[in-house]
């Protein structure tokens, strides 16, 4: 196992001193946001997780490596390339074997932080059950990884590019927790809440890190989400997001995309369609997810 994963020297140091650590993912790097807004939020991301106490571990494959804590320079190489895989479960493997570049989606960067012994990721939305999954199967890997890895992901709920009610449905099934931070409902990424409530309401850090610890004190196996809102001044207006999304779905659909290739198709549609409103948006609720997520990860650390 250890052949495939490096860690960087800030990493390794902190684990060895026993500090807290946050996993953050890459595809919302390569994949989720334009340059050169994607590489600098990267980097103040970073910078928030130190700030509040914690390391930050940004993790991506580089030549077929695992890199669990990344320099400048690969930052900005995940940033600027098109030579980069989406890479989630299924893709990991054969990059590894062929030596590729990949940027880990939520599911791929739940399993290399838990090869790393890292609990707490923090990131922006999590993939889902897309709307028409009963025709499409178009169920994001996110949710399984969920069901199986030890990791929680501290995010702003899903876009609803995706069918949040089956989302729920599909978490409340495998057993995955879902925690409202200081909220009684599903964040809808651009918006603070959905139709949707959370299975649990959390008001501190520590509530979060003490359901953590329990359900992997009981050895159950699996991950948990925490949905924090985006922050208020960032929030976008329901009726304005939703018809923008409405479209970029219906355009996926008559161009007939399917797989991998759905989602960053949807999120750059939006982008383009909201003339950078959205884009803003993103990077203000990925920064607040990191306030929070080094919050819960030092409380965790400390129960440990
Ligand atoms: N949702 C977002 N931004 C993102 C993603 C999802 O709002 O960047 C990325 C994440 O990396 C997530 C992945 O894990 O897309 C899900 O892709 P898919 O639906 O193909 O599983
Ligand atoms: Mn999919």
């Amino acid at each position: 196992m250890k052949s495939f994963i490096t860690l960087s020297e800030e990493v390794r140091t902190a684990q060895e001193e026993g500090k807290p650590v946050v996993a953050l993912e890459s595809t919302i790097i390569s994949h989720g946001m334009p340059y050169p807004q994607n590489v600098q939020t990267a980097r103040d991301v970073e910078q928030i997780i130190r700030d509040g106490g914690a390391v930050p571990a940004t993790i991506a494959l580089l030549d077929g490596q695992i890199k669990i804590g990344l320099s400048n320079d690969e930052l900005d190489l995940l940033a600027r390339s098109e030579d980069v895989t989406k890479a989630s479960r299924k893709d990991l493997p054969y990059l590894a074997a062929t030596g590729k570049h990949g940027a880990t989606t939520v599911a791929a960067t739940m399993i290399c932080a838990a090869m790393a012994d890292i609990p707490v990721f923090v990131t922006g939305g999590i993939g889902g059950v897309h709307r028409g999954a009963e025709h499409s199967m178009d169920i994001s890997a996110d949710l399984e990884e969920l069901a199986r890895t030890n990791v929680a992901v501290v995010c702003s709920g899903a876009k609803s590019i995706l069918d949040l009610g089956l989302t729920m449905e599909y978490l409340e099934t495998k057993g995955v927790p879902v925690m409202g931070y200081k909220t009684d409902q599903l964040p809808a990424f651009f918006t603070r809440s959905s139709e949707f409530p959370v299975h649990f309401r959390v008001d501190e850090a520590d509530e979060a890190a003490s359901t953590l610890h329990a359900k992997w004190g009981m050895e159950m196996e699996g991950g948990a989400v925490v949905a924090n809102p985006i922050p208020e001044d960032y929030a976008m207006k329901e009726e304005f997001i939703s018809g923008v999304i409405e479209e970029a779905v219906q355009e996926a659909e008559n161009l007939g995309m399917t797989g991998k290739d759905v989602t960053p198709f949807l999120l750059q549609k939006i982008q383009e369609s909201t003339g950078g409103q959205s884009l803003d948006a993103n990077i203000a609720l990925v920064k607040h997810n990191a306030e929070v997520g080094a919050a819960i990860a030092a409380a965790l650390n400390k129960k440990s």
